[in-house]
C-alpha cells in the first residue's frame, strides 16, 4: 500500500490582541449580558441596541473580522451562522423576521475589530438599511 503524505499542520492560531474588548468578554475578564456559549461561540447582548432585540454573535477564537473568516477551523465557522439563528429563536424573533449583519473594515464602519455578526430584531426593521 502507498504511504499516505502527512497532512500539513493547521497553522496556529494568532495570538490575540490583549486589549480586544470581545476576547476579554470570552476570558470572562469583561462583563457582558451572556445569552448563548458552546465550545466555539459566545453570544450577549451589544451594549449599543439599535433595534429591541440587538445581540452579537463572536467566534471564542480572536479573527479581527469576516476577512479573516478562512482562518477560523469549519467548526467554528458553521457554529457562528447556527448560533445565530439559534439565538434569534431563543429571543423569540425567528417567525417575524431578523437580520444579520457584519461589519467588514472601515467602508462597513466597523469599530470592535474582533469578528461579529449583529442578530437584530423584535421590532419592524427599516427596508433601506442593510
Ligand atoms: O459594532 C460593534 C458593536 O459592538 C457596537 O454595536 C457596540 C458593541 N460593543 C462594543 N463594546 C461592547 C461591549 N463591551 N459589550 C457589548 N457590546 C459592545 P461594529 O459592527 O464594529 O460597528
Amino acid at each position: 500500500p502507498v504511504a499516505e503524505t502527512p497532512k500539513p499542520a493547521a497553522p496556529a492560531p494568532a495570538p490575540a490582541p490583549a486589549a480586544c474588548v470581545f476576547c476579554k468578554i470570552v476570558a470572562g475578564t469583561a462583563p457582558s449580558r451572556k445569552v448563548y456559549e458552546d465550545k466555539y461561540v459566545l453570544a450577549f447582548w451589544d451594549i449599543r441596541p439599535r433595534a429591541k432585540v440587538h445581540l452579537l454573535v463572536i467566534p471564542k477564537q480572536h479573527v479581527a473580522s469576516l476577512k479573516e473568516l478562512d482562518e477560523l477551523p469549519v467548526e467554528t465557522r458553521a457554529a457562528l451562522l447556527s448560533a445565530c439563528v439559534k439565538v434569534a429563536r431563543d429571543q423569540g424573533i425567528l417567525d417575524e423576521g431578523f437580520r444579520v449583519i457584519s461589519n467588514a473594515g472601515k467602508d462597513a464602519s466597523q469599530s470592535v475589530f474582533h469578528l461579529h455578526f449583529h442578530v437584530v430584531g423584535g421590532e419592524k426593521l427599516r427596508e433601506d438599511a442593510i
